[in-house]
């Protein structure tokens, strides 16, 4: 039951906003009105069979221009009073969440709640699911936490994700009998705003377009804010197209680290999660290997690892036993040449290097290697459509795509793909780039073929195709894009939409 006069008011306004959009002249009015809208009755339909422990959490989150402080030199930047990446956001499964919203930056803005199967008129994603939030506006979230994991969020508008806009969400199941001592939460990131430039800039200097490079083998070069030639054999080639100056473990660069405290012998979880704009990093910590346990939110059959790799938006969980004594916990940026870098200290001894080599005596751990455990696998059955997002374009003209076409955020629903309530459907991502693309679909946790993990957020390599499949539950607008933030800004996005009937 929602009785909140604001959401409803709101809601109105976007139904005419929607419509007004249709008889603007925009090609989709039919098609606006066989699709299932945000504010419809299924969706609430949904909501109301979630299930609900009576509890709700509330949080107030202003989104703002602020100054952080990284390793003694000040940056301007823009994030949340509220939450941050040592300042979560958690509930129980079943719990109702209640954030309010304000929006003091001078842009518009809107948080996504990234992997949550949530209510699609919550999910936070401009002129799709709700209006942007106008500076000097509210907007009141509220929703059923549907699953238990490591999720975070951050805005869906425009790059303001590669800003200081992040913070974890987590979500506990109390049933959930936790074989460890100790938690804690590891939030990877790039950071460059405020130090060379802001994310728009970049945006703007991305958009240009650039020399295609790839097959160069000298190392990454840097051009003006862009990077060239920065390559991983494990991402297939290219890596990434920005320049940072920084990376982050829990907002820290490596020259002022972040340290955990444990004592030896403890199990502790880990819940790594991936916030950057453009990079793909490698995690471990140095001499202790990794029993990996969940994907993006979801159990696994337990895995052991030397170190995993995380493409932007994925979550792996991990459990380790920590040592005597104190180790680097590190992220390399892929192809980059650089890391971030934070302590694990459990005794004495000298904090580790800045430059503190992770080993790599065995392949890092990939969603390939992984399945998930009988609990969460899907139910065998074929699927009864399959969607085809074949990732197109290049730095070039850095026109990234999907099946040809660049998303405009003003009109999502242009070009948008449908399905139906109760299907069974494949999403086949098929790269047809040079570059890997981080995929990711929001509402729903896909799962990987051959019994994989269950993920919402998906490495697919350059040249290769990847086929998942999910049940099509939770009606509503959804996206489903490229996680690297420029390439999304770019148009690698398409809108997936619940036919209605
Ligand atoms: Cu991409």
């Amino acid at each position: 039951m929602h009785t909140d006069l604001n959401r409803r008011q709101f809601l109105a306004a976007g139904a005419l906003t929607l419509t007004a959009a249709g008889l603007a002249g925009c090609t989709s009015t039919s098609k606006t009105t066989s699709f299932v809208g945000p504010d419809s009755a299924a969706v609430e339909k949904a909501e109301s069979k979630r299930r609900r422990t009576g509890t709700t959490v509330q949080r107030a989150l202003t989104a703002e221009p602020t100054t952080v402080d990284l390793a003694g030199k000040e940056a301007k930047t823009w994030a949340f009073t509220g939450a941050s990446a040592t300042e979560p956001i958690r509930g129980n499964i079943g719990d109702t969440l209640k954030v309010a919203l304000t929006n003091d930056l001078p842009d518009p803005t809107t948080v996504h709640w990234h992997g949550l199967a949530l209510r699609n008129d919550m999910d936070g994603v401009p002129n799709l699911t709700q209006k942007p939030v106008e500076p000097g506006g509210a907007f009141s979230y509220e929703f059923v936490l549907p699953h238990a994991g490591t999720y975070w969020f951050h805005p869906h508008v425009g790059v303001q994700q590669d800003r200081g806009l992040y913070a974890p969400l987590i979500i506990d199941d109390p049933n959930e009998k936790g074989d460890y001592d100790q938690e804690w939460i590891i939030v990877l990131d790039d950071w460059l705003d405020g130090v060379i430039a802001t994310p728009d800039q970049v945006m703007k200097e991305l958009g240009k377009g650039m020399m295609d490079h790839g097959g160069m083998d000298m190392g990454p070069m840097r051009m003006g804010n862009t990077l060239m030639g920065a390559t991983s054999p494990l991402l297939g080639g290219d890596a990434g197209d920005v320049y940072y100056p920084l990376y982050l473990i829990n907002g820290r660069p490596a020259a002022d680290p972040e340290t955990f405290t444990a004592k030896p012998g403890q199990k502790i979880r880990l819940r790594i999660i991936n916030a950057g704009g453009d990079t793909a990093f490698r995690f471990g910590v140095a001499e202790h290997p990794l029993t990996i346990t969940h994907t993006d939110g979801y159990p696994i059959q337990p895995f052991e690892a030397e170190s995993v790799v995380l493409g932007m938006g994925e979550r792996y969980d991990a459990v380790i036993t920590a040592g005597d004594g104190a180790f680097a916990v590190v992220a390399e940026a892929l192809g980059k040449q650089d890391q971030a870098v934070a302590v694990l200290r459990t005794g004495s001894g000298s904090a580790p290097a800045k430059d503190a080599k992770l080993p790599q005596t065995k392949a890092p751990a990939t969603a390939a290697d992984l399945k998930a455990i009988d609990a969460v696998a899907l139910p065998q059955r074929a699927a009864d459509r399959t969607l085809v997002l074949e990732l197109t374009g290049g730095m070039e003209k850095y026109d990234w795509a999907i099946n040809g076409k660049r998303m405009d955020m003003e009109q999502p629903m242009r070009d948008a793909l449908g399905l139906k309530e109760g299907e069974r459907v494949a999403l086949e991502f098929k790269n047809s780039t040079k570059m890997w693309h981080p995929m990711h679909l929001h509402g729903h946790t896909y799962q990987h073929p051959g019994g994989g993990p269950r993920k919402d957020t998906s490495i697919v390599l350059p040249g290769k195709t990847l086929r998942v499949e999910f049940d099509a539950d939770n009606p509503g607008r959804w996206l489903s894009h490229c996680h690297n933030v420029y390439h999304g800004g770019a148009g690698m996005m398409t809108t997936i939409a619940y036919q209605q009937g």
